[in-house]
């Protein structure tokens, strides 16, 4: 089952078929334990609404409300190599493997609603920042009681040269002003989803393929409970949360994004989250 929101409504698509409600109460719409077994009872009492399809044809909003976006980092061996790489002058290198092999792992708050963009949104890089890539990342939707009810897609969007120059910078290579993409939906299967699930990220610029990449999420080191447990051990969320995984997928250094390129994620049973990226 996946749940859009567009246009102030909440499109619920199930079995091929399409049901709506008024999305005004976003927060509680999503934040229940259960999810799948509600949205099933719930639509037992909807109409099917046979526009559903073009309502998804043009922008859709990220499913997101009131909640915080938190992003979990060097979860990939991947994430791992190429931090040290670009710590290594900054002497930070250290860090990175430590924090791989930590039992705590590395969370950071990443953004509210109004520094996140859905599907079809822009994405920005910074200006001063000279290096910058998506992470194409699996995210949770946890609910406030710290179950997984839904996955979405993230892009965790990072100025890796900023991040490189000291690891305090963090903050400031990751949090700015459309700087997370979230969606198309939230994906809630009765259950957890497959760990032969894999990632897809393809890059456009000029109408020509840039960069390309696939990871299975088989491959991070850690469990999506073992993340939430962290999270969710000092931190109380009245309306759920999302937590981006962390990358698997690191483009070559000589790759930076450039102002109009597409950025493409694309998980199986969630959909494709589409970007564009553009500049203040
Ligand atoms: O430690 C820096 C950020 C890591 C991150 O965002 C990732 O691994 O996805
Ligand atoms: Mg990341």
């Amino acid at each position: 089952m996946q749940i859009f929101k567009v246009e102030n409504l909440a499109l619920i698509h199930h079995n091929g078929c399409y049901y709506i409600r008024e999305a005004a109460n976003w927060d509680t719409f999503i934040n229940r334990t259960d999810l799948h077994q509600c949205l099933l009872d719930e639509i037992k009492y909807l109409k099917e609404f046979e526009d559903g399809a073009s309502l998804l044809k043009g922008s859709i909003d990220a499913p997101i409300g009131s909640q915080e976006i938190w992003a979990s980092g060097v979860t990939y061996y991947r994430s791992r190599e190429a931090r040290m790489e670009e710590s290594k002058a900054a002497g930070g290198a250290d860090f990175y493997d430590k924090v791989y092999e930590a039992e705590r792992p590395e969370l950071f708050f990443k953004a509210l609603a109004n520094r996140t963009v859905g599907s079809g949104g822009v994405v920005n890089i910074r200006k001063d920042s000279s290096w910058n890539v998506p992470e194409p990342e699996l995210a949770l939707f946890i609910s406030d009681k710290g179950t997984i009810e839904g996955y979405t897609i993230g892009n965790d969007m990072s100025s890796r040269v900023i991040e490189g120059e000291n690891p305090l910078y963090l903050p400031q290579a990751k949090v700015y002003d459309r700087c997370a993409g979230l969606g198309p939906c939230i994906y809630v299967p009765k259950d957890p989803i497959s760990p032969d699930t894999s990632i897809h990220i393809a890059i456009r610029r000029n109408d020509v393929s840039v960069f390309e990449e696939s990871i299975g999420i088989s491959q991070m080191k850690r469990a999506h409970t073992e993340l939430v447990a962290y999270l969710y051990r000092e931190c109380n969320f009245e309306h759920g949360s999302f937590l981006m995984t962390g990358t698997g997928i690191i483009p070559p250094d000589d790759f930076t994004l450039k102002v109009k390129d597409e950025i493409r994620i694309t998980i199986d049973p969630i959909g494709t989250l589409i970007n564009f990226v553009g500049q203040k």
